[in-house]
């Protein structure tokens, strides 16, 4: 695929991301400010400015007109750029305290300038380094279910949903997440990766047809449900954590699409903890799985008996139809999310990082089996107790 890169746009320097800052921002025109390029994610640069005498800091995030994992050879929109930055600003009206201020744009360049958020650190390498989050529940919980909520047609006038569905329209970035998540892993192509003694585990996956079946039916409802914004990558290294705070950022990804699959693909990476723990560490993030569950069905709940604009929010079970179908999406995402990250090609570090070669490969078949199971037995699960069930039994 080609693609047509703005004959405006150039990749910054520290240099050039210091004089940008400079323009941007209320920084002291005489500071010597400084510069560091921090991104570890696998699509963009991240510049960190700073002036040491103040201690004032802010980000400026650059997406690259290819995907960083890959090279040059694998083309990718700067579009992104701008879905990222509207996305932070639409879900920023309903949760401000849960995403970074975004500054200012420049959609030619295809920079966001935001919130500097370096006194938290990335969720997923606190929980590996065995940390615990203890808001991190609460507030993902109450950040999926007022963002979701607000972006559906259960909380906004139609016109107003079809009009955000249209302007985060972000097929290409799609695309990646259909290929990687919904359709590679679950075929023998060379896009996957895995350890040789995965093989035969992975060659169950690509020959099993109820799972191929199952695995189409979440991929078309992911194609064609267009349901409420989504952030679309909401892993745990798109949260930033501490004790006390929690933010949520990078949601290139973000699009009209169905609610499960945000809700989904967080759980997931909170299983990947479940699956490299063990006694009360691990039982600490499968309260975390229960409670994000619960705060979310709750706080939803709540929204659409308060603020709901459906006209049949009053009919008897309708809510609960529309949970019911949210937690079985639920499972099946995060069993497509646990299963490409281990046999496809983005893995995560919470098992890559494990250096025992037998406990890491015993860890990757635990994830494939747990994804699985939550695939198959989706349409079993009527209660968030039903899952954690499934995680117990899928256990080695
Ligand atoms: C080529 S991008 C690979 C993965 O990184 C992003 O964070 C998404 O999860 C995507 O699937
Ligand atoms: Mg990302």
């Amino acid at each position: 695929m080609t693609l047509t890169v703005p004959t405006t746009y150039k990749a910054l320097t520290e240099e050039t991301a210091i004089a940008l800052a400079k323009t941007v921002h209320t920084f002291d025109p005489a500071a010597q400010l400084t510069c560091r390029e921090i991104g570890d994610g696998n699509l963009n640069y991240v510049f960190q400015i700073e002036d040491p005498k103040t201690g004032k800091r802010l980000i400026i995030k650059q997406a690259l007109p290819y995907a960083k994992i890959i090279g040059e050879s694998w083309p990718l929109t700067l579009k992104r750029a701008t879905i990222e930055a509207n996305v932070l600003r639409k879900h920023g009206e309903f949760v401000p305290s849960l995403v970074p201020v975004v500054y200012a744009t420049d959609e030619e360049l295809a920079i966001t300038v935001m919130e500097d958020l370096s006194h938290l650190e990335i969720a997923r390498e606190g929980l590996i380094n065995g940390k615990n989050f203890p808001r991190l529940s609460q507030d993902i919980g109450e950040y999926l279910a007022l963002t979701l909520f607000h972006t559906s047609d259960y909380g906004l006038h139609p016109f107003e949903k079809k009009r955000l569905a249209a302007e985060f329209s972000n097929p290409e970035l799609c695309k990646i997440t259909e290929d990687l998540i919904f359709t590679d892993p679950f075929f023998d192509l060379d896009t996957n990766d895995y350890e040789p003694q995965l093989q035969t585990a992975a060659e169950a996956v690509w020959s099993d047809r109820k799972l191929q079946l199952e695995v189409a039916k979440l991929k078309k409802s992911f194609l064609t449900e267009s349901e409420a914004l989504l952030h679309g990558d909401l892993h745990t290294g798109s949260i930033f954590a501490s004790q006390t705070e929690t933010k949520v950022i990078d949601p290139e990804f973000g699009f009209y699409g169905p609610i499960g699959f945000d809700v989904g693909l967080f759980l997931a990476n909170l299983i990947f903890q479940s699956i490299t723990r063990e006694g009360e560490n691990r039982q600490v993030i499968v309260e975390d799985i229960g409670k994000t569950w619960n705060v979310f069905a709750y706080s939803f709940a709540e929204l659409w008996k308060k603020q709901s604009v459906e006209s049949f929010k009053e009919t008897d079970g309708y809510l609960e139809y529309v949970l019911g179908k949210v937690l079985t999406d639920v499972a099946g995402f995060a069993g497509c999310e646990l299963i490409r990250r281990t046999i496809g090609l983005a893995h995560v570090k919470d098992l890559d990082s494990i250096e025992d070669t037998k406990n890491r490969i015993s860890s990757k078949k635990q994830a494939l089996k747990t994804g699985q199971a939550l695939i198959l037995q989706r349409q079993e699960i009527a209660s968030i107790e039903d899952l954690l069930q499934i995680l117990e039994e899928a256990r080695i």
